[in-house]
C-alpha cells in the first residue's frame, strides 16, 4: 500500500523540502531515526532555513513528519514507516535522487531491519514467519478504531443478529445454554421437566401466571418447589420480583430477541462461583511487599480486585436465589512460593486475604530444578524456565482448593498469561488476560537488539510468551484503550506486537488483530477505605498523622531516611514510586534541582525504594539508587530533599498523601512510561493536585487543565515550568488549588471505581462464556497454532535458560 501522506507531498511545491530534507537524514549519522528524532530533525531544518516550524496543518510535510514513526536510511532511499491513522500502518521506500515512492511489504520492512543490525542473511534460508492473521479471518472484526475495545458491545450485536436470523436455532442455543448450569452438583435454572425449547416459552408464561398473585417482595424459598414443579430451579431471583423480572427478560428474548436484552438476560445467570487470578512472579503478598523489584501496582490491583470481585459475586448470587443453595463465590489468587521470603509470608502455602470470607492466595512453590535459584525470589525476566511444571503442579492445588474447576482463569502480566493459556488449556476454563504493562514497549529497540539484550532481559521467551498467551485469551482486559492501539502520535502497547522482527529467530508479520473483539477496556479502581479525600477528617487517626508528619517531614532516621530539610513548612512537592529506571524518580529530583523556582517554593519528598546499594540485588534499583545521591550532590539539594527509602504499609500510603494535601502540596508522576498508574489514582482521590506523564495510562486518567496536569518527563525544564505555572496559578487566586483539586477527586470517584471495574469484568466473563457455547466458535485451528508455538519455540528456549540458571 503506498502513503497517500508521502505521496501528496511528492506531488506538491514542497517536494523541493522534501528532498533536501530526506538528503539532510540521509548524510547524518543515525541510520534508524524515532519519532522524536525526526521531529527534532525536522525543527532543525525548518531553523537552518530561517522559517518557523510549521504545525502539522501548517504544511504537507510538516503533517508527513508528525504522523511519521520511524525513518530507517538505507544508502540512497529512505525507508517512512508512516501511521496516518491509529492502528493503520504505511510502509514506502522513498529514494532521494527523484522522490519516486515504492511501497514495502511487512516481510521486506523486517528484512530491512534485520539487515541494519547485520542481522540478514538471505543466503541461509528464510527466517520463521509468525501471522496469525488467518484464524481471525473468519470471526467478526471491528470496522472503527473508534471502537476498538469495546469488543463486548460489538460482538452482542454481530453475534445476536446472526443468531436471531433463524429464530428455532436460537431459541435451541439458548434453551442448551440454559441446562448446563450446575452448583455443587445441583442443577440450576431448568430441570428435565422443561423438554424443548418451545416448552420452555410456555413455561415461562405459566410461571409468571402463578407468580403474579404473590408480593414482590416474597422470599424465593417461599415459592420453590411451586417452581420446581414447572421445571424451574434456583437462579432466576430471590424475590418474586426479581423472579418476574428475569422470566419476562426471558421471555421478550424467546419471542422477540435484541442484543441489548440478551446481554441483560446473560448478564443475570448464575455462572461464576470460583474464580483463579494467576500472578506467579515476584513477591506476592499482603505485607511487607509493596516498593520490591517487580513488586507494585499488580499486586495492589489483584488484591483489591479480589476482595471488590467477591463481593459483587457474593451479592450477585444472593440477588439470584442462590442463597437456598448457600452458594458462595471463591477466588484464588496463584502465585509461587518462594522458601527464602526475607520476613514476608511469601513461603507459605496459603494465606487468607483480608476482608474477605473465602479468597485465598495460594503458593506453589517452583519445582526444584537448582535450590540456589528456585529457593529464592527470582526477577521476572529469569523466570521462564519454571512456568510449564509450575502450572501442572498448580492444577492439581487448585482442583484440590476449589474441589473442582474454576470457572474463569484471569491471568496477569506476561509470566501470568503464559500460565492462564496453559491451565486453561488443560481444564477447558473461558482465559481473561491482564497485561498490567507489555515490556515490549518499554524498552527500545528491545525486539531489534534482542541478542545482546538476552543475557539480561531473556526477550525472546517474554515476546513469545505474549503472542502465544494474547491470541489464545478468550478476552482481554485493558485499563486504557491507548494499551491496545496509542494515540495518533504513539503506538499501543498491544500494537507494538503487530510486526516485529526478532532477528535470526523470527518475523512476525501479524502477531495480534487489534480490532478483535476480544479486547475491552476496562480500568481498574482505588481501594476507597485506604485512599480517600484528606477532608474526610473523621475517617483518619490523629495518631497516624501525627507519627507519619513527623516520619516525613523532621524525623531523624539515617537507617531509613536521607535529608533534612531546611524549611519543612515549605509545600511539599511529593512522589512514591519503585526505584526503576522508568519510573524516573531521578528525572523528578534533577528537574527540580534545575529549577530554582521549584526549589524556593517546595521541598521535595520522596517515598522510594531503599537507601542503600548494598540492600538491593537489582541492577536497575541500583543504578537509580546511585543516580539519586548524584544528582543531590551535584545541584546541592541538601535542606531541601527528603527521600524515604522505606516501604509503607498500604494504610500508611493513605494517609500519607492526605498530609501532603492538608499542606496543600501536589504530587508528581514522572514516569518515562506508565501503562496506567495507581498512584495517581490514589493521589487524585485523596486530593492532590497531580502532575502525570504524558506517555501512558495518565493521558487517559486526567484531563489536563481540568483535573491534574500533563507534564513531559523527557523536557525537565518544561516539566519543571507546568509546575511553577500551576503553583504561581496559586498564589494569585487561592481557590485555584482547591478547584483541582475537587475536580481530580470526582474524576476518579464517578469513573475508576472497582465496583464499576467488577460489574463490568463478571458481565463480560459471563459474555464470553455463552458465546463460547453457543457460536461453537472454532478456535482450535489458533489454539493449535499456539501450542506449536510454545512447544517449538518457546520451550527449548526454556531449558536452554534452565540449563544456565543450573550452572549458577
Ligand atoms: N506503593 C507502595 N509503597 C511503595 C511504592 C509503591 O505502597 O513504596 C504502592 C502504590 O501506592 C501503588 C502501587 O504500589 O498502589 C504502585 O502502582 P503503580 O500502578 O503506580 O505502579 P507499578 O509499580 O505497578 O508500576
Ligand atoms: C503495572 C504498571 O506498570 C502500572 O502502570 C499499573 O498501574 C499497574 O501495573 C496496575 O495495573
Amino acid at each position: 500500500m503506498t502513503s497517500v501522506l508521502l505521496q501528496s507531498v511528492v506531488e506538491s511545491d514542497e517536494r523541493i523540502d522534501l528532498r533536501q530534507f530526506s538528503r539532510i537524514l540521509q548524510l547524518g549519522e543515525k541510520r534508524y531515526l524515532l519519532r522524536n528524532e525526526i521531529l527534532g530533525a525536522f525543527a532543525d531544518y525548518c531553523r537552518e532555513q530561517d522559517r518557523p516550524v510549521p504545525t502539522p496543518l501548517e504544511s504537507r510535510l510538516s503533517k508527513l513528519v508528525f504522523y511519521t514513526q520511524e525513518i530507517i536510511v538505507d544508502n540512497e532511499s529512505l525507508c517512512w514507516i508512516i501511521r496516518p491513522r491509529i492502528a493503520q500502518q504505511e510502509v514506502c521506500r522513498l529514494l532521494i535522487e527523484d522522490l519516486t515512492i515504492v511501497p514495502m511489504t511487512i516481510p521486506e520492512l523486517l528484512d530491512l531491519r534485520d539487515r541494519l543490525v547485520n542481522r540478514y542473511h538471505p543466503n541461509e534460508g528464510d527466517v520463521f514467519e509468525i501471522d496469525v492473521q488467518p484464524f481471525y479471518d473468519y470471526s467478526p472484526i471491528i470496522r472503527d478504531a473508534k471502537n476498538i475495545g469495546k469488543g463486548v458491545e460489538f460482538l452482542n450485536r454481530y453475534l445476536s443478529s446472526k443468531l436471531f436470523q433463524d429464530p428455532r436455532q436460537w431459541q435451541q442455543n439458548l434453551f442448551n445454554f440454559l441446562q448446563i448450569h450446575r452448583y455443587n452438583g445441583y442443577q440450576l435454572l431448568i430441570n428435565e421437566r422443561i423438554r424443548s425449547p418451545q416448552h420452555l416459552s410456555e413455561q415461562v408464561k405459566q410461571a409468571l401466571v402463578a407468580l403474579s398473585d404473590r408480593a414482590p417482595d416474597e422470599a424465593y424459598s417461599e415459592f420453590r418447589f411451586e417452581l420446581q414443579n414447572l421445571g424451574f430451579e434456583p437462579g432466576w431471583g430471590n424475590t418474586v420480583a426479581r423472579v418476574r423480572d428475569t422470566l419476562e427478560i426471558l421471555d421478550q428474548l424467546l419471542d422477540s430477541p435484541d442484543h441489548q436484552v440478551l446481554e441483560a438476560f446473560v448478564s443475570r445467570i448464575p455462572m461464576l462461583f470460583r474464580i483463579a487470578l494467576i500472578s506467579p512472579h515476584g513477591w506476592f503478598g499482603q505485607e511487607g511487599v509493596l516498593g520490591r523489584p517487580d513488586t507494585g501496582g499488580q499486586v495492589v490491583y489483584i488484591l483489591d480486585q479480589v476482595k471488590s470481585l467477591e463481593k459483587q459475586m457474593r451479592e450477585d448470587l444472593e440477588l439470584a436465589g442462590l442463597g437456598v443453595l448457600e452458594a458462595r463465590p471463591k477466588i484464588i489468587v496463584l502465585t509461587r512460593l518462594i522458601p527464602n521470603a526475607e520476613g514476608t509470608l511469601c513461603n507459605q502455602r496459603l494465606e487468607k486475604i483480608y476482608g474477605t470470607n473465602d479468597a485465598w492466595i495460594l503458593r506453589v512453590p517452583f519445582r526444584e530444578f537448582n535450590p540456589k535459584v528456585t529457593q529464592n525470589w527470582i526477577s521476572r525476566f529469569e523466570i521462564w524456565p519454571y512456568l510449564e511444571t509450575f502450572a501442572i503442579d498448580a492444577e492439581r492445588e487448585l482442583r484440590a482448593e476449589f474441589g473442582h474447576v474454576p470457572d474463569l482463569i484471569i491471568g496477569n502480566y506476561s509470566d501470568g498469561n503464559l500460565v492462564a493459556f496453559l491451565l486453561a488449556r488443560r481444564l477447558k476454563v473461558t482465559q481473561c488476560n491482564i497485561a498490567h504493562a507489555l515490556e515490549k514497549s518499554k524498552y527500545l529497540f528491545s525486539n531489534l537488539y534482542w541478542q545482546d539484550l538476552e543475557d539480561k532481559y531473556h526477550f525472546s521467551l517474554q515476546f513469545t510468551a505474549d503472542l502465544i498467551a494474547m491470541n489464545a485469551a478468550n478476552f482481554i482486559i485493558s485499563s486504557t484503550y491507548q494499551e491496545i492501539v496509542g494515540t495518533p502520535d504513539s503506538i499501543g502497547q498491544y500494537e507494538s506486537y503487530q510486526s516485529f522482527t526478532m532477528p535470526d529467530l523470527y518475523h512476525v508479520v501479524n502477531g495480534i488483530e487489534l480490532f478483535s473483539p476480544k479486547f475491552n477496556v476496562v480500568p481498574p479502581g482505588v481501594n476507597e477505605q485506604v485512599y480517600f479525600p484528606y477532608y474526610h477528617y473523621t475517617e483518619r487517626l490523629e495518631g497516624d498523622r501525627q507519627r507519619l508528619e513527623e516520619l516525613l517531614f523532621t524525623l531523624e532516621d539515617p537507617q531509613q531516611i536521607y535529608g533534612h530539610l531546611e524549611d519543612p513548612e515549605k509545600r511539599p512537592l511529593f512522589s512514591m514510586a519503585r526505584l526503576d529506571r522508568i519510573k524516573n524518580l531521578t528525572g523528578l529530583a534533577e528537574a527540580f534541582g534545575r529549577s530554582k523556582e521549584l526549589q524556593e517554593r517546595c521541598n521535595l519528598i520522596l517515598v522510594a525504594g531503599k537507601l542503600r546499594t548494598e540492600d538491593s540485588s537489582d541492577r536497575e534499583e541500583i543504578a537509580e539508587i546511585e543516580k539519586l545521591y548524584q544528582i543531590i550532590h551535584a545541584y546541592n539539594l541538601h535542606g531541601k530533599i527528603r527521600w524515604l527509602g522505606i516501604r509503607l504499609p498500604k494504610a500508611d500510603s493513605g494517609e500519607i498523601y492526605r498530609i501532603i494535601a492538608d499542606r496543600q502540596g501536589i504530587f508528581v508522576q514522572p514516569a518515562l512510561f506508565e501503562a496506567f498508574g495507581l498512584t495517581i489514582l490514589e493521589a487524585m482521590i485523596s486530593g492532590l493536585p497531580t502532575f502525570g506523564t504524558r506517555f501512558g495510562g495518565p493521558l487517559e486518567i486526567i484531563q489536563d487543565g481540568v483535573n491534574g496536569f500533563y507534564i513531559n518527563p523527557t523536557h525537565l525544564e518544561e516539566m519543571a515550568e507546568t509546575i511553577v505555572r500551576f503553583l504561581e496559578a496559586c498564589d494569585r487566586d487561592p481557590d485555584q488549588w482547591q478547584r483541582i483539586s475537587k475536580a481530580g477527586i470526582e474524576r476518579v470517584y464517578s469513573t475508576y471505581t472497582w465496583k464499576i471495574h467488577c460489574t463490568r469484568l463478571l458481565s463480560l466473563a459471563k459474555i464470553y462464556g455463552f458465546w463460547n457455547f453457543s457460536s461453537q466458535e472454532n478456535r482450535e485451528d489458533m489454539m493449535r497454532y499456539m501450542e506449536a508455538l510454545f512447544y517449538l519455540l518457546y520451550k527449548p528456549r526454556a531449558q536452554a535458560l534452565l540449563a544456565e540458571h543450573m550452572q549458577r
